[in-house]
């Protein structure tokens, strides 16, 4: 995979880049990072990228030749490189207004040969870009940040652990358990007590099947209080619909 980020501010990628899973990924080849700052790409003078809008009121808005210039550049010249006709990129836009990203969003966009990031830093981008250029939009939550780098560096963490090879084996059941739309269970390691505080007896019982059924139904109680929405799309089984009830009556039964 090829991930190209347009911004005005490159080097705020360095370290995320550059360190742990994301370093070592580039280290191994798996995957290509790359930015560019879209200022090189202005078309005037002063070197400016935005602009006032048409008909008035406050703010900036991000011009469209910096941005179409950087995009095309890039397009062009990954198709020199590749020989092959490459599969088209994805071009997607990091604005407070896009689709909210999710983690069956990261799973589509892992499948993808060539990734373009464009991030704006709390100013409004001319229509033309979506219209013309973009082909996805992409928000990471309803709260308001400076700019899109930050979100940009949440997408590409998500999609790049996704890629054959990045993570080991056994972390990569990790991406699974989310995958069953379900809240983890409680963890616990030594010492079997610490301060006045035991570890669940069951966990140290050895006795594999209870400690999955007491895990299951931590996960179902956590879900339940803290995320009751996920439950509504998930298939659970009659034993888990019992255990889910139960819960449902105790609560109701505390506050009479
Ligand atoms: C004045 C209207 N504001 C829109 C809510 C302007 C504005 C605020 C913040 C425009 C850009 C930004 C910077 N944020 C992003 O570019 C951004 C973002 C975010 O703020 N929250 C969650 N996801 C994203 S993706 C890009």
């Amino acid at each position: 995979m090829r991930i190209d980020v347009l911004t005005l501010f490159p080097e705020m990628f360095e370290g995320v880049f550059g360190s742990s899973i994301l370093g070592k990924a580039r280290d191994k080849g798996l995957v290509e990072l790359h930015t560019m700052n879209f200022r090189d790409y202005s078309t005037n003078k002063h070197k400016t990228v935005d602009d006032y809008p048409f008909g008035g009121g406050g703010g900036m808005v991000l011009k469209p030749e910096p941005i179409f210039g950087a995009v095309e550049d890039l397009l062009q010249k990954a198709q020199a490189d590749d020989g092959a006709p490459a599969r088209k990129p994805r071009v997607i836009l990091m604005c407070p207004q896009g689709e909210p990203f999710t983690q069956r969003k990261a799973e589509a966009l892992s499948e993808e040969e060539h990734l373009v990031f464009i991030c704006g830093h709390y100013e409004g981008y001319d229509e033309r870009i979506r219209q013309h250029l973009v082909t996805d939009e992409l928000s990471i939550g309803d709260y308001v940040l400076t700019g899109g780098e930050l979100p940009a560096m949440v997408v590409i963490d998500s999609v790049v652990r996704l890629l054959p090879g990045v993570l080991g084996n056994e972390s990569s059941a990790v991406t699974d358990s989310f995958s069953t739309g379900l809240l983890e269970y409680p963890h616990y390691t030594r010492p079997a007590k610490f301060r006045d505080w035991d570890v669940p007896e069951v966990l140290l019982s050895g006795h594999h099947e209870n400690i999955e059924k007491w895990r299951r139904r931590q996960s179902l109680e956590r879900t339940l209080r803290r995320r009751p929405e996920l439950l509504e799309r998930m298939e659970l089984s009659k034993k888990d619909k019992e255990w889910l009830r139960e819960l449902k009556e105790r609560s109701t039964g505390e506050s009479d």
